[in-house]
């Protein structure tokens, strides 16, 4: 993706709108016209748009993990729905990213009896078999950001954008700021059980075979969205790979902790990062040098979309068939996934214009 003053126009103007359908705070939305990925925001009503909210709904947001400013963003967007169908919303979760940890989470939704849940799978694969009992026990299960492997064991999942526009779009970023020299490059990924980040460096390695010659992939390693254990895994691969030219990290937490990294280190200004990041977090880094650019869309845009999808199932509706979220209707493809928007790309000129 080039960063184009167009491009920018269209991702504010629609942040502007989402701001205003998300009531402020701190999420501006994400979400615009591109030819390269078409939200499935819809302007016209669809046909099957599933029917209304129940109110009084009691709902549980799981994140992958508790303390990680992305799924704060997440929440508050989440926070703003719950109010708009007058839901009693909960954000529950583990410290640490694993599908053991967030197992005990599904229990408690099922013993509290909550009407639905909406999670961040941060196992795709051992959390199915609780939500599919979670789903036995009547609860609407739908899935946000990271979702799990047996699509049966939600309903709708809300993504951010395509996964080949993520995936495209940080090799972009990379390329870029290494330049036409090329060299080697390495990711530093959150858990190597997330459905998202493995969807994301699938096509990165694509890509990078397809149209990048100059770049050679040396490593892949995972800081389990733990800040700690990335900035180990950051530096120890300049010891393994001490001619490594990039590091591209799809998880805010790694791309943070790489950036602080390299920030502080004889490493900066000969090795890039780049990667998913929130302004909030990144600017610092982009404005001292390290990161030339990063991307990401509005986290509180997935947990908006997210309750609606799960007020609509819990309602005895069917939010595949679409859904509407706030005033916009939203279309949902045959694997029952729902897109919120292109991501956006940030520098050291627009990082300071975004809010979450
Ligand atoms: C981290 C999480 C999340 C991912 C973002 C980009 O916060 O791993 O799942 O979507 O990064």
């Amino acid at each position: 993706m080039r960063p184009t003053r167009l491009r920018l126009v269209a991702f504010l103007a629609v942040a502007a709108a989402s701001l205003a359908a998300c009531g402020g705070g701190s999420s501006a939305g994400a979400g615009s016209s591109s030819s390269a990925a078409a939200p499935s925001e819809s302007a016209s009503t669809p046909a099957a748009t599933a029917g209304a909210v129940k109110e009084g709904l009691k709902i549980a947001i799981l994140p992958k993990a508790i303390n990680i400013p992305y799924f704060d963003a997440a929440y508050a967007g989440a926070q703003k729905a719950c109010a708009e169908i007058k839901a009693e919303c909960e954000q529950i979760g583990p410290t640490q990213a694993t599908g053991a940890a967030q197992l005990q989470f599904i229990n408690t939704v099922i013993q509290k009896k909550y009407d639905a849940l909406v999670i961040s799978a941060a196992d795709a694969n051992s959390v199915v078999p609780a939500l599919k009992k979670a789903q036995d026990a009547g609860v609407a299960v739908v899935t946000y950001d990271a979702d799990v492997a047996d699509t049966s064991a939600r309903s709708v999942m809300v993504k951010p954008t395509t996964p080949d526009l993520i995936g495209k779009s940080q090799v972009d970023w990379i390329s870029k700021a290494i330049g036409s020299g090329g060299g080697e490059i390495a990711i530093l990924s959150a858990a190597a059980t997330a459905e998202n980040q493995n969807a994301w460096i699938k096509i990165m390695e694509a890509e990078l075979a397809a149209n990048h010659p100059e770049l050679k992939l040396v490593d892949t390693v995972y800081g389990d969205d733990d800040a700690a254990k990335s900035a180990e895994k950051a530096a120890a691969l300049m010891q393994s790979h001490p001619n490594l030219k990039g590091i591209i990290s799809p998880t805010t937490v790694g791309v943070a902790a790489a950036a602080k990294y390299i920030s502080g280190s004889k490493y900066k200004g000969t090795v890039q990062v780049t990667g998913l990041g929130l302004p909030s977090e990144m600017k610092a880094y982009v404005k001292d040098g390290t990161v030339k650019s990063f991307g990401l869309w509005d986290p509180g845009m997935l947990g908006y979309l997210g309750v609606y999808a799960a007020g609509v199932k819990a309602s005895g509706g069917d939010p595949k068939a679409g859904f509407k979220a706030g005033d916009k209707d939203y279309t949902v493809d045959g694997d029952g996934v729902a897109i919120v928007g292109p991501p956006q790309e940030f520098t050291a000129e627009n990082v300071d214009q975004f809010t979450f």
